[in-house]
């Protein structure tokens, strides 16, 4: 199956290296999707030359290729065929009302742990209308948390490099606090995925205010699992695509032999790690899997979490919400050929989910494996949570929007609304099925 060709992986040049601190504007890039007809290699090395911001890395058919305005005469005079894609990815990421730098100096602020925040009013659902800063994501999981005290608390597992809080929120029914297998969701291990943040803080928001509605179907959801959420497990490279490069992937882990900053969380888990090819060796590269496994903090802190909850009531559940391209991945990442061993029961839910979506929104989200339908990922952390966390079920999610240009990672604020509400209705066919 090549049905998952597009994809998204490969981040800014400017991104991908140094300890510059000059915010990166993406002013005057124009998006393009050059045909590449078989000639995908040699066409990707002539476009390396230019000052430009590869997206995918499947390029048998196209590459989709951001280029400074500085680089544009030059790649005309290649005269390769090709469609415009965003005629100016600066403005479309002025139009997502992201935070500049110069009007966002909280986005830099160190909460070290929400214990410090008092609750204000329970958020209402204007939250999903808009993307926001990092400590105004702190302070609505402590309102949302509040409103939900009897049956909740917060949870911080760690911190990040930097040292903020890798926090969240654990839920649960009548049964009391950890009384059941757990539903484990992580959001925003890759920096520029900010759909991934709303999306599971829209998930958290429609389970507590289903509870506390007397929603049979969300109470008996609750009744029978223990969900544990943890929005943003990257906090640094969030706060950096804030305040500094809006298309930063990594962590911002410093490394003592090399002046390129951060490393790939998603391929620094403790699961054959040292498998060749599908990451990287590299600290300059937006795959790098760290010097060792789980050597990153928010990595380490992340492994002890879901130790504990496997070595507990186990994990039902594992969900890495991720964007972008509308697919539902499940392991391996790390070899082609291996297959899990309840697939069909995976595949099945997978396809359910589908459905779901499909019927909420006539979006097509597509299931597969990650490694034969996307591409070889080593070191992921659906392999870790199948294999090592003894997961039943151990998903990627990647969220809207199914193809790159414009509005890849830079999802218009417009749509956050109706691309969370497809995946609730994707979780309330999962939940109560699987
Ligand atoms: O390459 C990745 O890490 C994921 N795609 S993304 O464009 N969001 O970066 C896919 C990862 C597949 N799943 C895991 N191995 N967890
Ligand atoms: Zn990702």
């Amino acid at each position: 199956m090549k049905f998952l060709a597009i994809f998204s992986l490969i981040a800014p040049l400017a991104s991908a290296a140094v300890l510059s601190e000059s915010p990166v504007t993406y002013d005057g890039y124009k998006v393009v999707r050059v045909a590449t007809n078989g000639r995908g290699a040699s066409i990707e090395k002539r476009l390396k030359a230019l000052n430009s911001v590869q997206y995918n890395l499947n390029t048998q058919e196209y590459i989709e290729v951001a280029i400074a305005p500085e680089s544009l005469k030059k790649f005309e005079k290649m005269n390769l065929p090709y469609e415009v894609l965003d005629e100016d990815l600066g403005a479309s990421i002025m139009d997502e009302g992201g935070f500049r730098p110069e009007t966002s100096p909280s986005s830099a602020r160190i909460v070290s742990s929400l214990t410090s925040l008092t609750p204000k009013v329970f958020p209402d659902l204007s939250w999903f209308t808009t993307y926001h800063s990092y400590a105004d994501h702190q302070q609505w999981m402590v309102d949302v948390q509040a409103g939900f005290a009897s049956n909740s608390e917060l949870i911080e597992v760690g911190k990040s490099f930097e040292g903020r809080p890798l926090y969240g929120i654990h839920l649960w029914g009548k049964g009391g606090k950890d009384a059941n297998p757990a539903v484990l969701w992580h959001g925003t291990v890759h920096a520029r995925e900010w759909i991934s943040t709303m999306t599971v803080e829209y998930l958290t928001y429609g389970l507590i205010t289903g509870y506390n509605s007397n929603s049979t179907q969300v109470q008996s959801i609750l009744d029978k699992y223990d969900f544990y959420i943890l929005p943003v497990v990257n906090p640094d490279g969030f706060v950096y695509t804030q305040g500094k490069d809006r298309l930063w992937r990594k962590s911002r882990q410093i490394h003592p032999t090399n002046r390129c900053v951060g490393t790939d969380i998603n391929r620094n888990w403790n699961a054959y790690w040292s498998t060749p090819g599908g990451s990287s060796t590299n600290p300059c590269d937006e795959t790098f899997r760290g010097l060792s496994a789980g050597n990153t903090p928010e990595n380490t802190a992340l492994t002890k979490h879901a130790q504990t909850l496997t070595n507990g009531k186990g994990i039902k559940l594992y969900i890495d919400w991720h964007s972008f391209s509308q697919l539902i991945l499940l392991p391996y990442g790390y070899d082609c050929n291996r297959q899990v061993a309840n697939y069909d029961k995976q595949i099945s839910l997978a396809k359910g989910v589908a459905s779901a979506i499909k019927s909420t929104s006539k979006n097509t989200f597509t299931p597969g494996a990650t490694c034969p339908d996307l591409y070889k990922a080593v070191g992921g952390s659906t392999d870790y949570m199948q294999d090592v966390g003894k997961a039943e079920i151990s998903w990627c999610i990647e969220l809207r929007p199914s193809g790159g240009g414009a509005s890849g990672f830079v999802l218009p604020p417009t749509q956050i609304k109706a691309g969370v509400e497809e995946i609730w209705a994707g979780m309330m066919y999962l939940l109560p099925t699987m």
